[in-house]
């Protein structure tokens, strides 16, 4: 899930928006889109961090939990855990999803908090669910009600309101009969805060789910076969930095692939122009190695993991070609504007016919 944009030298990485919450279910939100919410364009909202990230849970959940806490605390994500049942006793709503949400409201004001994970999905044995769940009455003509997580990630509305998904206030939420214009009205849909959910049935499988997160953070994250973004160059085009793009011709992939969308923010960030600026290819990133070779193209972005076969034979061609490091001012803020990036350095033992030698 993971994917990293990335240089020798230096890079940038793409990590998933909730750290480590590799198990989201329905609703993830995309950095873009909370950048969209109330929260963010209030700028005179300043809270005094107190937590990063809210864990909700049922009790019974509780004790297998402690050890993701400890974790999460140890690698500098401040972590409350709560438990359903003091949710219930300290904050009023009309059901207990809207509880939930109150409670995720006042952690936001009060907190600071950044991401929620909800855990508990639908009870192993007799009905119903650990954790509430919201039902939203969208009729699309197929299907007259699904299941939304966003219910707890949009928590205001446009105009900074708490938003109930249910402004005609009769108990169904998100309601939109089919060829009828929406009841509820005024949801935005923006997410401002990022959720994601463990739908775990009984206290084994969250036994197993924190295992995995942990494992995954504390030993499987940067390893070097995470996609990694590198930016190959021919020797001859004097392409030797990001700015050296300008009026060369450069495969940054096909249409909406990885590659492609990593390729224009890094240039973007970096102020260059791709459409107006250079003769952009959009073929598949994976067949750059010939074009590369032949002459066709003067560099190509790909984003994959290391070591790669086709990097490989760009690499180890009679035309002689480097890796351009993705670094400088501009690659910084795009690191600090976007969780899902980071600095990555890829071994150049893995390609050692490249002319780098670091
Ligand atoms: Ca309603
Ligand atoms: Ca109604
Ligand atoms: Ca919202």
């Amino acid at each position: 899930m993971r994917n990293r944009l990335t240089t020798i030298g230096t890079s940038i990485a793409m990590i998933l928006l909730l750290i480590g919450l590799s198990f989201t279910s329905s609703c993830v939100a995309n950095p873009s889109i909370i950048q969209n919410s109330y929260l963010y364009h209030d700028r005179s909202v300043q809270y005094e961090p107190v937590y990063d990230l809210l864990i909700i849970t049922p009790k019974i959940f509780a004790s297998q939990l402690e050890p993701l806490v400890d974790h999460k605390n140890d690698i500098g994500i401040t972590t409350n855990l709560i438990t359903l049942d003091t949710i219930y006793s300290e904050i009023s709503g009309r059901d207990q999803a809207e509880q939930v949400k109150y409670y995720i409201k006042y952690a936001i004001e009060e907190w600071g908090i950044k991401y929620v994970l909800l855990v508990g999905g639908m009870r192993h044995q007799g009905p119903g669910w650990h954790t509430p769940v919201r039902y939203v009455a969208m009729d699309d003509g197929w299907e007259a009600h699904y299941l939304s997580d966003l219910y707890f990630a949009d928590i205001y509305d446009a105009e900074g309101n708490f938003s109930t998904w249910d402004t005609d206030n009769d108990s169904v939420f998100g309601e939109w009969p089919y060829q009828e214009i929406a009841q509820d009205q005024d949801i935005d849909l923006i997410p401002d805060i990022a959720v994601g959910r463990l739908p775990v049935r009984n206290s084994i499988e969250v036994l197993i789910m924190v295992q995995k997160i942990i494992q995954y953070e504390r030993t499987t994250f940067g390893q070097s076969w995470f996609n990694d973004i590198v930016l190959i160059a021919g020797d001859d085009t004097g392409i030797e930095t990001l700015i050296d793009l300008k009026g060369k011709n450069i495969n940054i992939g096909n249409l909406g692939s990885g590659s492609r969308g990593n390729a224009i923010d890094a240039m973007l960030s970096c102020g260059i122009e791709w459409r107006r600026e250079l003769s952009a290819e959009g073929i598949r990133a994976a067949d750059s190695a010939n074009l590369l070779q032949s002459g066709r193209i003067d560099a190509f972005f790909y984003t994959v993991g290391h070591p790669n076969e086709s990097i490989k034979e760009a690499t180890a061609g009679k035309r002689k070609v480097h890796f351009v490091p993705l670094t400088g001012d501009c690659i910084d803020q795009l690191v600090a504007k976007w969780l899902y990036y980071a600095k990555a350095y890829i071994p150049i033992s893995f390609y050692p016919m490249a002319r780098n030698k670091q």
